[in-house]
């Protein structure tokens, strides 16, 4: 059988990293069928294209993943396939909690045929040899003989194939630049951002937050050594292509348990495996002087925190109170003493934010280390402890919100402020730190650092505004490059400068930059 695997775009940002559930379900497929993976933030597909897909590459059977924000665009994706007769099976966050929605059990139309509920590590094959059969069940749920939830261990992953993995659709470099960029240095003809776990779940339970109810908060690992092997095979394809790769641990918190952790990337380094590397790690772990020495040392440029809030009341209001916004300038000038910067994550529209949040925030992150602030809205998702409380309450505007999604809109009313003041405060935090004045500081405040990391704070920064301002076509971008015209010929110039002066070749120097 010849089987698709289709994640929707997002419809804000293009292509910036493919998903792993793809990888990992094409991975855990028994032998014997053909899986094909379109990720639609590379590959555009509207119902009329993917209903043609289908029919014309004769697949038997169609898996789509999606989270809440992307679930329109997969339930008409799934009603077109079905329509010429395919059968559609759902996974991932947003059907686990809302199975009923997508099976049409709720007043609503049928959009799946069959929906894997939470982890499907252990589901997939059986989905698959049902649906070979034609004995496609409605739902499958990882449990075992008696009937208990059971969460796949990892301690057996399987090797994901990337030596051989069709990558074509995943390159961040555009394609006109392909041959020019893999003659010259280290090769850049192909830069991909890799998603690999090394360990599942989170026990904190923030109340906005999915993870701790989907992956339950039993914490489970890899061992280091398949994690280690992982990043040993791309970093050959990456040579092999002459190219470049950048891993995402997509992990939701990759130093809960730090002890670890740190053996990890001690197994890292001893392995030479180092790639650049992007993690998420919340702010309280981030304490630890000799984790920060080893993240460095194993290949780490940007830790993902998840800030939220400047202030302690909020922070306690959604179960958050171990983040101490006291201590955020110190664990980022940890991290930024050894070139690891940060993207820092803020939640506007909670309870205790009013009119001005924004500038408040602004005014504490420009005594940080740059990085690369990100600004969003308390999203009630389903099944979270928030969307309960402000159901519960009467406060949810939008109570199936995902059913229209609109990005950077509220679902529900904040406490002290107004819907249109919270969106107003978001759009202001992002205009304020992506501005090409905001920009050009950000590059200017280190200086005193080799080139490579201003050049990698520009771009970074750059391709982030694209999550708020819309950037997708070509005139978007030559418009933002213009606006930072200053800025990029500075670096350019002295990226010439000091070719001229040392014979270097000047991409060895943008070659220190990672994601
Ligand atoms: C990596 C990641 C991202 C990446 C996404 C890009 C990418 N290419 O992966 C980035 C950093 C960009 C991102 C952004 C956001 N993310 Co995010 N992200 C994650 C994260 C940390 C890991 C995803 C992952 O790969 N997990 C590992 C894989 C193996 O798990 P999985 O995807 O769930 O797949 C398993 C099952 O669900 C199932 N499955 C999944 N799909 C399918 C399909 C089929 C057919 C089948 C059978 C099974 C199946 O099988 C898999 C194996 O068991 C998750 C948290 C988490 N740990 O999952 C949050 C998470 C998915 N993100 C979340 C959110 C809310 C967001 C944002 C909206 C945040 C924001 N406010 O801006 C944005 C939106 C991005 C956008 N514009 O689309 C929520 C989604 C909740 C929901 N109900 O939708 C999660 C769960 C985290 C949370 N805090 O709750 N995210
Ligand atoms: S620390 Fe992060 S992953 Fe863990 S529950 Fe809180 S928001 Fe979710």
């Amino acid at each position: 059988m010849r089987i698709l695997l289709y994640n929707p775009d997002n419809g804000v940002t293009r292509n910036f990293m493919p998903h792993l559930w793809m990888f990992l379900l094409k991975a855990l497929t028994p032998a014997g069928h053909e899986v094909l993976l379109i990720d639609g933030n590379a590959q555009p597909m509207d119902e009329d294209g993917i209903a043609r897909f289908v029919l014309e590459q004769n697949i038997g059977l169609v898996g789509i993943g999606a989270m809440t924000r992307m679930i329109a665009k997969a339930y008409r994706m799934a009603d077109a396939i079905r329509a010429v007769g395919v059968p559609v099976v759902m996974g991932g966050p947003h059907v686990t909690e809302m199975a009923d929605e997508a099976l049409g059990r709720s007043g609503g139309p049928r959009h799946a045929d069959a929906v894997a509920l939470g982890e499907a590590d252990d589901t997939w094959p059986k989905i698959v040899n049902d649906a070979a059969a034609g004995t496609l069940k409605d739902t499958y749920a990882p449990v075992d003989a008696f009937g208990q939830e059971q969460k796949p261990s990892l301690q057996s992953y399987p090797p994901i194939p990337w030596d051989t993995i069709d990558l074509a659709q995943f390159n961040i470099v555009p394609k006109m630049f392909y041959p020019m960029l893999q003659k010259i240095g280290a090769g850049w003809g192909t830069f991909r951002i890799i998603p690999v776990e090394s360990g599942r779940g989170c026990p904190y339970g923030c109340e906005f937050c999915t993870v701790t109810g989907f992956f339950g908060d039993s914490i489970r690992f890899r061992t280091n050594k398949s994690v280690v092997d992982e990043l040993l095979l791309l970093k050959a394809r990456a040579r092999s292509e002459r190219g470049q790769i950048a891993v995402f641990f997509i992990d939701d918190n990759f130093a809960i348990n730090v002890k670890r952790t740190k053996s990890l990337l001690r197994d890292i380094i001893a392995a030479n495996a180092q790639v650049h590397w992007v993690a998420q790690i919340s702010a309280n772990l981030l304490r630890d002087e000799e984790l920060v020495d080893l993240i460095a040392a194993a290949g780490g440029k940007w830790i993902f925190i998840g800030m939220e809030s400047i202030d302690p009341a909020n922070l306690k209001d959604v179960n958050k109170g171990f983040n101490k916004p006291g201590e955020y300038a110190a664990v980022l000038e940890r991290l930024a003493q050894r070139n690891v910067f940060a993207i820092t994550s803020f939640i506007f529209g909670m309870d205790n934010d009013t009119t001005g949040v924004a500038d408040r925030t602004l005014h504490e992150i420009q005594n940080w280390p740059p990085g690369l602030p990100i600004f969003g809205l308390l999203t009630p998702l389903p099944a979270t402890p928030l969307y309960k409380r402000l159901e519960a309450a009467g406060r949810l505007t939008r109570p199936k919100h995902w059913q229209e999604f609109i990005p950077f809109a509220m679902a529900h009313t904040p406490l002290r402020m107004t819907i249109s003041e919270a969106h107003a405060e978001v759009k202001h935090g992002w205009a304020k730190s992506y501005s090409p004045a905001a920009i050009a500081k950000a590059v200017a405040s280190i200086a005193h650092k080799p080139l490579g990391y201003r050049v990698n704070i520009l771009i970074a920064r750059l391709c982030f505004r694209g999550i708020y301002f819309p950037q997708m076509g070509r005139f978007a971008w030559a418009k933002t490059i213009a606006e930072n015209r200053r800025t990029i010929f500075s670096l350019i110039k002295e990226a010439f400068t000091a070719r001229r002066g040392s014979g270097q070749e000047p991409q060895e120097v943008g070659a220190s930059a990672s994601t």
